[in-house]
């Protein structure tokens, strides 16, 4: 157990193991094993009947928006209901009968709590009624709203300047409460608002943004069943995005073709049998990868190079393989990008990447001659000191071949958090940007502030060296997403207050400042409603595209606020009436929000109405190939260095990945039943081979350290599974190996953390 000082509380819990069983890898994913697994899970967590009836109503027109990823819908819902195992887990858990009242935490102190694990925390249940931590207790005790909201209004006067405060994110916020909560702190008077982007596709957005003029993706539904081919990179959909598998699968019944480039031969991407087709349940389902290329972690840059580089050598044999006039009229660096291939040797590349040469010549043969391309990409590229880099790699290639703004073509970076992309379109952001401050002052009259803010890396340690005291989160468990537990445990306990606004208890309620608030707001299954009105708000998917959600469920509890609500009570608590903005008239009318939303942002004219149905898709200038706004106006080659990593004899690259039974911090289950995992989480995939080379037998209990700058990080007790994965390469789930990512150690420009590619040792002393 790893303690941590003031209170005296775990950042851990304890460590026991339990049951483990190992079985081969499954060859595909959903089937009829995923339908038995979700009717188990939901009679388990939920009561069977109760979660199937919300579940009907899930990514339905006039349903809700389902809390797990941010796949988008089909403009025609599939009438078997349009979701998937890990998005009927994320219901349930939401819909739990089991409650963390104040009963429950009368009982239970945060020390004791703490020692739990975050799957026996996270069963505790929804969060029924606002909650206090006060300084030197040990037990949480309800507050009345109006006083909770009291304190905050005095600890944020308190501050000598409003930068010592921060406001996160997580992304399952409305848009309606992201804007209006960026609206209070601007209008507070900081940019302090770190969110979950910045660990997760932060790099998209920045290396998106200078290449081709817009942070997001490029593509729609469509475009993936026109493709004649996509890339899969660095991304697990079987389990993270199971419904982009029945996308591939159109795909591939079109003509398309598939390269999957991982670490790990992951189950989704092999084959596919579809849970809402009777030949998905009965026969052997569809075979989605075409080519896998088996890449060292974090060497996807010498592959893409190497790639391109007998793309070129069949250009110049007079293949016909990049598209000239694009490149002419569209993009500028092409001379230097081909310069820059040349440089590069074929051996080093080859060696660095560890693909076999015959495959890479298999995957390049599929694109020499296709024109239509995507190439989807998640955290296996974001979330490396060279993220950035790793996706500049992947657009270089596609301006090679023309393969932007076309019908089949594009960039597709899939977005976790089911709404993280419309957070940040409406104004979570912690740069400053001048025009959305003209924007602001023209609507609301005030003056937003012109000082960057703080990102999730830099707040840590503003909160850290006590230059930051007040962290309030809308959504989230920040101290098991952050990097460094330890040290991101320690920052959070020096603030005089905490103030978190969720749904479940989760770790971030146990390590706390001095003061700590739990706020308890609806979920997104849960019915809005005002004065006997209902509400509904909206919610953009990792395409663009904005749509209602309607809740409509009772709420767990009467005592539950909205998330509008209550970023409007705090900013009416601060302002005392002295304020431009009536926050609390715009925290019940959300149809006053999005007027707003539209008077400050392009695009969303007609909001409400257009958000009815499957919704409207936000301008996208990569979509219609303007790239008008770019430095010439031309979409930019990048040249990227090749990340070399020179490891000692005893170092391997480690990569925290995502369980089949997790969301992020919250933990389903204890399998991981695609990797053939049964039953417990800490545990460390390695190469067999290796592991006979270096006396390491099966389910030996191991620790795992990490050494950067002199400190030595220690993430205790993992058991070693022999699997097929690149030799000097290890694999662990996250949060429990959060403990050996380095504050310091992120992404240049983007500064997310290094949570893909951390150099660790083996400590086999058990
Ligand atoms: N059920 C469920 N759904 C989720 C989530 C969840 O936790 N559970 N989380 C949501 C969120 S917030 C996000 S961001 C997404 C995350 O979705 P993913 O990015 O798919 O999630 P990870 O498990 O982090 O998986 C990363 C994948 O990248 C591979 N990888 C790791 N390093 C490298 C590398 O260097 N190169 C290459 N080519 N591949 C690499 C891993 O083997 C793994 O297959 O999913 C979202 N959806
Ligand atoms: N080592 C390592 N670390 C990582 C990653 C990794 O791959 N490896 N991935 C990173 C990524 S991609 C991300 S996105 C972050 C995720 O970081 P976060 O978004 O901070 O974490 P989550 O686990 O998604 O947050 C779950 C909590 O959100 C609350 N919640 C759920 N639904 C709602 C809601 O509707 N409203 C409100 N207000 N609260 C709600 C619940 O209390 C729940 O406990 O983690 C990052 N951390
Ligand atoms: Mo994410």
């Amino acid at each position: 157990m790893s303690k941590s000082t003031k209170r005296n509380i775990s950042t851990t819990g304890d460590i026991t193991f339990s049951d483990l069983k190992v079985t081969s890898p499954s060859d595909y994913a959903a089937g009829l094993t995923a339908i038995k697994s979700t009717i188990a899970h939901l009679n388990k967590e939920a009561g069977l009947y109760k979660a199937l009836s919300t579940l009907n109503t899930m990514n339905q027109k006039e349903g809700f928006d389902c809390p797990g990823c941010a796949w988008p819908d089909p403009d025609t819902p599939s009438k078997l209901g349009e979701y998937c195992e890990n998005g009927a887990k994320a219901i349930a858990e939401e819909t739990s009968p089991k409650r963390a009242d104040a009963s429950f935490f009368e009982k239970y102190s945060v020390e004791t709590l703490s020692r739990w694990s975050d799957f026996a925390i996270g069963k505790s249940g929804r969060l029924t009624e606002p909650m206090i931590l006060k300084p030197n207790s040990v037990h949480y005790e309800p507050i009345s709203w109006a006083n909770a909201y009291e304190l905050i209004a005095k600890q944020l006067h308190q501050l000598n300047s409003p930068d010592e405060a921060v406001f996160y994110t997580s992304g399952r916020s409305s848009n309606e409460a992201a804007f209006l909560y960026g609206l209070f702190v601007r209008a507070f008077g900081t940019n302090n608002m770190p969110d979950c982007s910045n660990m997760c596709h932060e790099s998209s957005g920045v290396a998106l943004g200078e290449t081709l003029g817009i942070g997001k993706g490029s593509v729609t539904l469509d475009d993936l069943y026109d493709a004649e081919v996509v890339m899969v990179i660095g991304q697990n959909p079987g389990t993270n995005h199971p419904r982009m598998l029945s996308a591939l699968e159109k795909c591939k019944k079109n003509g398309g073709k598939i390269i999957t480039i991982n670490p790990l031969e992951e189950a989704g991407l092999v084959r596919f049998k579809n849970p809402q087709k009777v030949s998905g349940i009965m026969g052997s389902g569809t075979v989605l990868t075409d080519v896998f290329l088996q890449v060292k972690i974090n060497q996807d840059v010498a592959l893409l190079k190497l790639m391109m580089k007998r793309l070129l050598a069949k250009e110049r044999n007079g293949e016909g393989v990049f598209d000239h006039d694009f490149i002419a009229k569209k993009t500028s660096g092409y001379q230097d990008l081909i310069a820059s291939l040349d440089q590069q040797s074929e051996q080093v590349l080859l060696k660095q990447c560890g693909v076999a040469s015959a495959k890479i010549d298999e995957a390049v043969d599929l694109l020499a001659k296709r024109k239509r391309i995507i190439i989807c990409w998640a955290m296996g590229l974001t979330q490396h000191k060279n993220g950035v880099d790793n996706i500049k790699e992947c657009v270089n290639l596609l301006l090679l071949k023309g393969s932007l703004g076309k019908k089949g073509s594009g960039t597709c970076p899939v977005r976790g958090h089911s709404n993280v992309q419309g957070d940040r379109s409406v104004g979570i952001m912690h740069h400053v940007s001048k025009p959305l401050n003209a924007s602001l002052k023209k609507v609301f009259g005030f003056d937003a502030p012109d000082k960057e803010g703080l990102d999730t890396v830099h707040c840590i340690k503003a909160m850290y060296e006590g230059s930051a005291k007040v962290f309030i989160a809308l959504g989230g468990n920040f101290v098991s997403a952050a990097s460094d537990t330890n040290y991101t445990a320690e920052a959070l306990q020096n603030c005089d207050l905490t103030v978190s606004i969720a749904t479940k208890l989760n770790r971030g309620h146990l390590i706390t400042g001095k003061t700590a608030l739990i706020l308890p707001t609806l979920g997104r299954t849960e019915m809005d409603e005002v004065k006997g009105k209902k509400r509904f708000v909206t919610v953009e998917n990792s395409m663009g595209k904005v749509h209602q959600s309607a809740g409509g469920r009772t709420p767990v509890s009467t005592f539950l606020q909205s998330e509008p609500s209550i970023v409007a009570e705090m900013a009416n608590a601060y302002f005392d009436g002295k304020h431009t903005i009536d926050w609390l008239t715009l925290g019940e009318d959300y149809e006053l929000i999005r007027e707003k939303i539209a008077a400050v942002y392009q695009g969303y004219e007609d909001y409400s109405k257009r958000s009815k149905g499957s919704g409207f898709y936000l301008p996208n200038n990569v979509r219609v190939g303007d790239f008008s706004k770019l430095p010439g106006g031309r979409a930019q080659f990048s040249v990227c260095p090749v990340p070399n990593y020179d490891l000692k004899e005893d170092e391997y690259v480690l990569m925290t990945i995502r369980s089949h039974d997790q969301f992020n911090t919250t933990i389903y289950d204890m399998n991981d039943r695609y990797r053939g995992i049964h039953g417990e989480r800490r545990i460390v995939f390695m190469n067999p081979e290796e592991m006979k080379a270096k006396g390491i037998s099966e389910k030996q209990v191991v620790d795992l350290t990490s050494n950067y700058g002199d400190v030595l990080r220690r993430a205790e007790q993992f058991k070693v599974i022999p699997y097929q994965i690149p030799k000097g390469n290890l694999a662990a789930y996250f949060p429990e190996t959060n403990v050996l990512v380095p504050i310091d150690e992120f992404a240049e420009k983007s500064n997310t953390p290094i949570s893909k590619s951390v150099v660790v040792k083996i400590d086999a002393k058990h």
